[in-house]
């Protein structure tokens, strides 16, 4: 692999289906310009400035973790490449990776703390005022409601360092108790279901078995474009594998498949059930490995029986030949693995789909080898760090605030009083949401998180965030959704402007560094906390977290013995040398070059050691489409080149040319032409919700009867419908009911155009 992408490449990040709008929008956008990649300037560093020194960083975006090979001048980032000795993406990064500095030096950087004067404007103030008004305003508020009238809503993108000193300071120092991250859009269903089936939330692989598996099931993700570096390596695999996508889409994933099961929305339950009871009845199944390392399969077994081979059909809208080959495909493959992401993670049984496909790898045996596992691929780029170390819903190192020995544990490592640590669960982030309606919860501080265009049934969010006494929001950029209602916005350092550790999809420890500055007055998260902690009056607490390395140095306190135990890292600087390292790495451990896969032993987390079958009978969707609002309405990523809520990636020229910039829905040909709509027109959205116009794209990508909205559109999330799953409390957006008619008004100018 060479540091330059090929060609192919950079054309394949395009989701060819956009092909069209992009046309009608920027014009003869053409595939020879896309193929010189030179053209749209990615990574060039520019003539006159030769780099003096080069020095290598993971990506702040996505959860793959890509390498990226920064090239300085004078202490300063001129340019970046992607890293090609980096075990994670061999040289190879997406447009998102290779315009990260771009973003960087956007107009809109909050440069200094603003403060809503009394006419409502926000204003510039210094860090001091600022600082000061924050703390007395939010001890104002526990003086006067307590310790659960503040909560955070934090983030699974800054460095593990920061957001454990966050959670420690918040809860040990300030003294509150309610907090939740944006992991909890995202990846709480996965947690939920790897800490109920396997005893603790432990993603089981490792990239290579990309590259080593016989059979590749993506269920409820578009890797093509939500992971293309993690597709490539599924491009790399050379034992030509099947490759079956579960999407009621035909995603650029499903092009590229060899098997496409289109099923309807939220049938996935029925379909994974029936087919655990079709290898049951065949005798398809691995009878030592469940006897040896598996509990409730007998339980399991009988529950099936109830999903024969018709009532999979019916439901799911398959074929008898799509599931026989389906069915026949995991039972031939030597070495079968299940990848999933949001169309499962966000449902509201998410927990149990996820859970119905790692009981389909035990009872198999396909997991603890080369090739296999039942593996949630994460979203963000710290989604596994926030998981474990954000003292959110689990105490430090995936530890329980309900259990006496555990709070123990943390108080003797951090010599604290036992007392300060909450003996209570944090509120979720819709029970916060919902805490702040009823006048509970008064004071929210928002970091690295833009909840008011990414939470679901956004009409209802913002009305509720308008009842806060006070909303501090902490953040790069100051015209965030969030932040435009925030009365103080602290300016935040972003990746490249400061250092500190991040977990990847497969449990590797990346490093970020700094090598840029920030603009103004920005800081680094890690030390807008520490100066909170010292306005508070607690910061004495934390002298020992002088730096992130130095946190790192007590999160491996906390990890040791755990199975997430990293205490074996010498430092930053091992994990820079190294190219990242997976935990488990106890001290025990010398290699640290080895590929690691968990559960090679059949050994789990539970006491028993056994992995548990769990399961519930599926429930109807929460709302069906109806006469009034006949469509069902998927959300999900748009293209490569957007980032959720756009606050970083709309800032690079060349990222907006490779998108629609204004909200498009895809609608399937045959209810375009009965509802009078043609390709490229508006139309107007509805749910019993809200409204929303956006450009048709007329594709045969949907089934007839859906429709698909990409997220990355403040006005997505007017229509989603406020579902959660009731085990993980994650939200369910992928799944409303919606109506579709042509719209004639004045075209609606977007935020982003
Ligand atoms: N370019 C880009 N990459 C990203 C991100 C980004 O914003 N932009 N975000 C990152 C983050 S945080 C995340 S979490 C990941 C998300 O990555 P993905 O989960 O892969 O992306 P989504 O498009 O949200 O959802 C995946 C698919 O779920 C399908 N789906 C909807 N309903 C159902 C259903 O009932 N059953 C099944 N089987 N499938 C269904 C949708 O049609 C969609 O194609 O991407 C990460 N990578
Ligand atoms: N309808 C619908 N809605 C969805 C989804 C969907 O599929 N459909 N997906 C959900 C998922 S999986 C996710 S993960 C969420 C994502 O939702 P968000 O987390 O709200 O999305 P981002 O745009 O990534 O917001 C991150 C914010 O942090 C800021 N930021 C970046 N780096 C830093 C930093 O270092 N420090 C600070 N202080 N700020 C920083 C950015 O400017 C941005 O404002 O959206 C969810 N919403
Ligand atoms: S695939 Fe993810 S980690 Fe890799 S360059 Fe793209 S955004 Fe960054
Ligand atoms: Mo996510």
């Amino acid at each position: 692999m060479t540091a330059t992408p090929t060609p192919k490449s950079i054309w394949q990040h395009l989701p060819q289906p956009l092909a069209e709008i992009l046309h009608a929008e920027q014009g003869p956008l053409t595939r020879e310009l896309l193929l010189a990649p030179g053209q749209f300037g990615l990574g060039k560093v520019p003539a006159k400035q030769a780099p003096d020194a080069t020095t290598n960083m993971v990506c702040g975006y996505c959860a793959t973790g890509c390498g990226l090979k920064v090239h300085m001048r004078d202490g300063e980032a001129i340019g970046l490449t992607p890293t090609t000795q980096y075990p994670v993406n061999l040289g190879m990064a997406c447009p998102k990776g290779w315009e990260a500095l771009e973003v960087l030096k956007a107009p809109d950087r909050a440069t200094t703390p603003l403060l809503r004067n009394p006419d409502g404007r926000l204003e510039p103030v210094d860090w001091e005022t600022a600082l000061s008004k924050m703390v007395a305003e939010f001890q104002r508020l526990k003086a006067e409601s307590g310790p659960e009238s503040v909560a955070f809503l934090s983030t699974g993108q800054i460095p593990t360092e920061e957001m454990a000193l966050l959670g420690a300071v918040f809860k040990f120092g300030m003294g509150f108790v309610h907090c939740d991250s944006n992991t909890r859009q995202c990846m709480a269903t996965a947690a939920t279901a790897y800490k109920q089936s396997f005893g603790f939330d432990a993603p089981p692989y490792t990239y290579a078995d990309f590259e080593e598996s016989d059979a590749l099931i993506f269920v409820g993700s578009n890797i093509c474009l939500a992971h293309p570096i993690m597709w490539e390596r599924v491009m790399r695999n050379k034992r030509r594998p099947e490759i079956i996508v579960v999407d009621p889409r035909r995603t650029e994933t499903a092009m590229n498949a060899t098997q496409h099961l289109a099923i309807q929305p939220k049938s996935d339950l029925v379909l994974f059930y029936g087919i655990a009871n079709q290898l049951i009845e065949r005798g398809w199944i691995d009878h030592d490995f469940i006897a040896a390392h598996t509990s409730g399969f007998h339980e399991f077994a009988e529950f099936v029986r109830q999903f024969p081979v018709d009532v999979v059909l019916e439901r799911t809208g398959l074929t008898s030949e799509q599931l026989e080959r389906f069915v026949t495909t995991i039972h031939e493959k030597e070495r079968v693995s299940f990848w999933w992401t949001m169309g499962v993670n966000q449902s509201y049984e998410g927990t149990r789909v996820a859970q119905a496909l790692i009981n389909l790898v035990l009872m198999t045996g396909n997991i603890g080898r080369l090739g296999t596992g039942a593996n949630s691929i994460t979203g963000q780029c710290n989604a596994m760090g926030s998981r474990i170390f954000g003292n959110a819903t689990n105490l430090f190192g995936g530890r329980d605030f309900l259990n006496a020995d555990d709070r123990q544990d943390i108080s003797s490592m951090l010599n604290i009083p036992v007392e300060t640590i909450p003996q209570q669960n944090s509120l979720a982030y819709h029970e916060i949401v919902e805490g702040i309606l009823r006048g509970k919860i008064r004071g929210l501080w928002v970091i690295a998180t833009n909840s008011a265009h990414s939470w679901i049934n956004q009409e209802h969010f913002r009305d509720v965030i308008d009842r806060l006494d006070f909303l501090v929001v902490q953040d790069m950029y100051s015209t965030t959704e969030t932040a435009q209602q925030a009365d103080l916005v602290l300016p935040a350092a972003g990746w490249g402007e400061k250092e500190g550790t991040v977990i990847n999809s497969e449990r590797r420890i990346g490093l970020f560094k700094k090598v840029a500055k920030a603009p103004g007055q920005a800081l680094a998260d890690f030390y807008i906390i520490k100066s909170v902690a010292q306005a508070w009056g607690c910061g004495e607490m934390f002298a020992e977290w002088t730096s992130p390395e130095a946190v790192f140095r007590i999160l491996q306190r906390f990890s040791a013995g755990r199975p997430c135990d990293f205490s074996g890292i010498e430092g930053y600087r091992q994990i820079d040398e190294a190219g990242g390292i997976q935990w488990p790495y106890p001290s025990t451990e010398a290699d640290d070059s080895t590929e690691r896969r968990l559960f090679a032993e059949g050994q789990f987390f539970h006491a028993d050691g056994r992995a548990k079958f769990l399961f519930d009978p599926p429930r109807p969707m929460p709302e069906p489409p109806t006469e009034e609002f006949p469509f069902v309405l998927l959300t999900g990523r748009g293209t490569a080149s957007q980032w959720h809520t756009q606050t970083r990636t709309a800032k690079s020229a060349v990222l907006r040319k490779l998108y629609p910039q204004a909200v498009y829905v895809e609608i399937h040909p045959e209810d375009a032409r009965r509802l009078k709509i043609s390709p490229q027109s508006w139309v107007e959205v509805s749910s019993q919700r809200g409204t929303l116009q956006a450009r048709a794209f007329v594709s045969p990508t949907v089934q007839p009867g859906q429709v698909f909205i990409p997220m990355h559109y403040a006005e997505t999330n007017r229509l989603t419908d406020s579902v959660f799953d009731p085990y993980s409390k994650q939200p369910s957006y992928k799944a409303c009911a919606v109506r579709v008619r042509p719209w004639s008004g004045s075209v609606p100018s977007s935020r982003h155009s």
